[in-house]
């Protein structure tokens, strides 16, 4: 077992802005652990999602629709996706027990498109709370294209500590998609998330000291809350950073040995 309680399985919810690599890496993650013999949990919570490509074991699509939602309140995608997270919320309880029922030793959810639906609609706060907090995390997933400038990679960073204040729950940040760096590009991103004085340089040549004072304040005073500094790279395209996405979980849930001596003795079992 992963987590302490055999009933509940550690959440993690894969959180970005549009296009950031969520469904991507639901799906790579969910594939990685097969070879490890752990039974991984996919949800996919965006009922925006046109096609998904792992094995979901609950699709928020089966109870909503978002093409019926537009059609049914004449709203267009934006409007639909609002309306459909607060019907998502008032079927919370519903979504919860049969997200409970699942059997697995971790969960990685897949979230909307637009961070803002997961992290300010009330939908997920109810959903978190009825799953259970304690056994929650977030896995911020940070646009590698958006990361190249100074100014595109504070933004990421306040908007991290955003959700992570918003939500309540710890949250390691990931650098998605990246593959599609060149090294050099990787090594200086990764040097501005360990060394916030070498961000502040860039951030002065890009920005000017007025944007760049406010924006390095504001990012000091929320990271002294941040339970998970640093930015660890990941590629869902190589399966690269799989082991550091589990390796979070355990560090906040337990260890997987746990888990893979009950897979072992389960199969055993089976076999007697
Ligand atoms: N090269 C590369 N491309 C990736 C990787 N992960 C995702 N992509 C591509 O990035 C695009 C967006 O990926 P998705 O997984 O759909 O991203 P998302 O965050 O779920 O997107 P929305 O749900 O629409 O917000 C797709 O074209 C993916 O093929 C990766 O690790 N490497
Ligand atoms: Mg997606």
């Amino acid at each position: 077992m992963v987590g302490q309680d055999n009933s509940a399985p550690p959440v993690l919810f894969v959180v970005g802005t549009a296009g950031a690599g969520k469904s991507s890496l639901v799906t790579a993650f969910q594939r990685w652990s097969r070879f490890l013999e752990t039974e991984v949990i996919a949800v996919n919570l965006d009922p925006g999602a046109e096609r998904v490509h792992y094995d979901a074991e609950f699709d928020v699509r089966e109870l909503i629709s978002l093409t019926e939602v537009m059609d049914q309140y004449d709203l267009g995608p934006n409007g639909a996706q609002i309306l459909a997270a607060d019907l998502l919320a008032s079927q919370a309880g519903e979504v919860a027990e049969q997200l409970h029922a699942l059997s697995g030793e971790i969960m990685v959810v897949d979230t909307p498109g637009q961070v803002e639906l997961f992290a300010f609609r009330e939908a997920s706060s109810h959903l978190i709370e009825t799953l259970g907090r304690e056994q929650a995390a977030i896995i911020y997933l940070f646009d590698p294209m958006l990361s190249r400038s100074p100014s595109g990679f504070v933004s990421q960073m306040l908007l991290s500590s955003i959700v992570e204040f918003r939500l309540g729950l710890p949250t390691k940040n990931f650098l998605s998609k990246a593959d599609l760096l060149d090294p050099d590009q990787l090594e200086q991103i990764l040097e501005w998330s360990e060394r916030l004085e070498i961000l502040e340089m860039a951030l002065y040549d890009e920005a000017g000291g007025q944007r760049t004072e406010f924006a390095i304040n504001q990012l000091r005073m929320m990271q002294e809350f941040s339970q998970a500094p640093g930015l660890t790279p990941l590629s869902s395209e190589l399966e690269d950073g799989m082991a550091d996405i589990l390796t979070f979980a355990q560090a906040l849930f337990g260890g997987m040995s746990d888990a893979r001596d009950g897979f072992a003795a389960d199969i055993e079992h089976e076999k007697n």
